[in-house]
This record gives structure tokens, C-alpha cells and sequence, in this order.
């Protein structure tokens, strides 16, 4: 079969008026940002691209050189385009306007430039997550509140994993598709088509050195995967953690599986460890259209009302049978307390 390039599928999505012509070439823009942060990311040490900034952000992490590198890449690549109104990023406490000597856009852009970036030092996967919404009409100067809207309301979604491979995952809201980097022509290619999540897994992920600060619903549910065919679930359960919220869920649109972020006693005051506006919301719609689930363990993310830009929030996503029943256990936990 001949290869499809990403403008192609583009094209392809426009003719059936899925997005506009504006849209269409934002993600173009994106795409080749994300093709200049892949080259960053591939130099590592010899790069001079590892290591600390020695600055910090607002979440207050300690901002790695190419967490600065990859924002950058993505604010300038984005200033000029005339499709964006306005853009926010993890690393920026404000939403960036574009310059007045550009035209500006009917979008608003959100992205994560580099997540995952604890792992770059040590060479395992990275990525960059974005997210798609509408400019409030009549707004020309778009503040925080214009991007509080939910999750339902985006327009487009995708995420680019900077593995082995560069790989692209994309949703417009009609299925949720997959494009390779084909280093040699510089171009992303289709290389899965309307990808489908199998509702049945036996394979989580969550970051276990925190399970003493679970809530008792997490507990029971993580106590029963590890309690295997002998356990009350009767089969056994395989455990990944990259650490990387990108690799993890790639892996899960991939093969399936669930993975978890759930609220716990160290980041209860925060309101989670993931961002709703650039990590979960994104993430949630990209599953959503693979035939998946995203909650909160409480709340499907996606009909939250956000309430600020950097708001976190708990994070279950994948396999629909496995997210229903860890949601099921604290809905039900939280029925038993009231
Ligand atoms: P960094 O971007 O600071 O590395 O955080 C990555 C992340 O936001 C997400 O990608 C991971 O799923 C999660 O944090 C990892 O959290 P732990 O460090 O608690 O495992």
C-alpha cells in the first residue's frame, strides 16, 4: 500500500469536514516542532542537551536544559503561523500571546513540551502532549480563563513519543490514529489507521513506591492484580512503570493495559500529580476515541470543569473493563462513607 504522509491524512480529514483549514495546518506546524525537538532529543550528551537548565517552573520542578529547548522549539514554531490565538505551556506560568506584528488565529494551543523529562538523562522515552481548543469568539487577547474549558470541547489531541522511533498519535474526534517519522524523507507516515484499545487487560502501571499513601480503594483494587488467578480476580496481572506518562500510554494504545495516577496522602493537597490541561485531558480524548475510558476514579475527566491552567488531577486511563472496576471501588467506598 502506498505510504499516506500526515499533510495527506490531513487533507483527507478536511475533505470529509472533520477540521478546517486552519486546524489542518496548526497540526502541520506542531508536527514539524516536534520533528526539531526529535533531533534535539536524539543528540543526548554529545548535544550538550542533558542536564539541568538550572532554572525552575511554575509546578517548582527544576527545569531540564531540554525542557527549556523543546518549549522554545514549540513557542516559535507556533508565533508565526497565524492559527493560534494564543498558546500555554507546563514550563510558562501565563498563556503566551502572539506578537502583534503576526496574524493570530481562532485556536488555542496547550502543551506539555516535555513530559517524562526525569527520564531523559538516562535515555528512556520522552514525548511531547498537546491539546486543541477553540478561541472564545470576540477574544483577542485570550487569559487563563479562556482555556478553562472541558475536556469534551477540544478539537484535536495528540501526543509525539521520542523512543526508538518517533512516533506520532493524533485525534480529531473521529478515532484516534498513529504516524512514524520517516527519518530519511522527514516525514511523519500513517502507520496505523482507527486504532482499537482491547476492553480486557491484564497489564497496569502505577508507580508502587506510593501504594502506602493509596486511598483504601486503590488499595483493594492493586491488592486483588497482585493476588493474581488465586485472588478474587481469578487471573494474573503483569506490572510497567516508564515513568513517562507518554511511553506508558503509548504502550497501552499499543497492546492495551491500564494505567493509574491515582489522588494519595503526599499530593492530596495538590489535587493529584498530572495536569488536566495538558496530561489528562489530552490523553483522555486520544483513549476515548481508541475505544478506551479515562476517569479521575471518580469522574469521567474528560466532562470536568477545569478551574485553572496548571489544575491536577487523579488519572485512571485504558482498558475499559479495568478502569469501570477500580472506578467502581472507590464510587462505592465514597457510597459506603456517606
Ligand atoms: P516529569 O516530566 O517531571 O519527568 O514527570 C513525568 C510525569 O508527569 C508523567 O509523565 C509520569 O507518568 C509521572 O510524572 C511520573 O511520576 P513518578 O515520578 O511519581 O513516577
Amino acid at each position: 500500500m502506498k505510504p499516506i504522509s500526515l499533510i495527506q491524512f490531513l487533507i483527507e480529514e478536511r475533505r470529509a469536514g472533520h477540521i478546517n483549514a486552519e486546524l489542518t495546518l496548526l497540526i502541520e506546524v506542531v508536527a514539524r516542532a516536534c520533528k526539531r525537538i526529535a533531533v534535539a532529543t536524539n543528540k543526548g550528551a554529545i548535544g550538550g542537551v542533558l542536564g539541568e537548565a538550572g532554572t525552575g517552573n511554575i509546578q517548582g520542578e527544576a527545569q531540564k536544559k531540554l525542557d527549556v529547548i523543546s518549549n522554545e522549539i514549540l513557542l516559535e514554531a507556533n508565533a508565526w503561523g497565524g492559527q493560534l490565538a494564543a498558546c500555554a505551556s507546563e514550563e510558562m506560568e501565563d498563556p503566551q500571546q502572539i506578537p502583534d506584528m503576526y496574524p493570530k488565529g481562532h485556536h488555542l494551543l496547550l502543551f506539555d513540551p516535555l513530559d517524562g523529562s526525569s527520564n531523559i538523562d538516562v535515555n528512556i522515552s520522552v514525548g511531547t502532549i498537546f491539546s486543541v481548543l477553540r478561541c472564545p469568539d470576540g477574544v483577542t487577547e485570550p487569559k487563563a480563563e479562556h482555556f478553562l474549558q472541558p475536556g469534551t470541547t477540544q478539537l484535536a489531541a495528540g501526543y509525539v513519543v521520542y523512543g526508538p522511533a518517533t512516533v506520532l498519535v493524533l485525534t480529531f474526534g473521529h478515532g484516534t490514529h498513529e504516524f512514524t517519522l520517516d527519518r530519511e524523507v522527514g516525514s511523519f507516515i500513517l502507520s496505523r489507521r482507527d486504532i482499537r484499545i482491547p476492553e480486557e487487560t491484564a497489564e497496569f502501571a502505577i508507580n508502587m513506591s506510593n501504594q502506602r499513601h493509596w486511598e483504601p480503594p486503590m488499595q483493594r483494587y492493586i491488592g486483588e492484580l497482585l493476588a493474581g488467578q488465586d485472588g478474587p480476580r481469578g487471573k494474573d496481572f503483569n506490572m510497567r512503570w516508564v515513568a513517562s506518562m507518554v511511553a506508558d500510554v503509548h504502550r497501552i494504545i499499543t497492546r492495551g493495559g491500564v494505567f493509574f495516577y491515582p489522588l494519595d496522602a503526599k499530593i492530596k493537597s495538590k489535587g493529584g500529580k498530572l495536569r488536566v490541561m495538558y496530561e489528562a485531558n489530552p490523553m483522555a480524548f486520544i483513549i476515548e476515541q481508541a475505544g478506551g475510558s479515562a476517569t479521575t476514579g471518580r469522574e469521567r475527566i474528560l466532562d470536568l470543569q477545569p478551574t485553572g491552567l496548571h489544575q491536577r488531577v487523579p488519572v485512571f486511563l485504558g482498558s475499559k473493563k479495568e478502569v469501570e472496576v477500580a472506578t467502581h471501588y472507590h464510587l462505592e467506598a465514597d457510597g459506603a462513607r456517606s
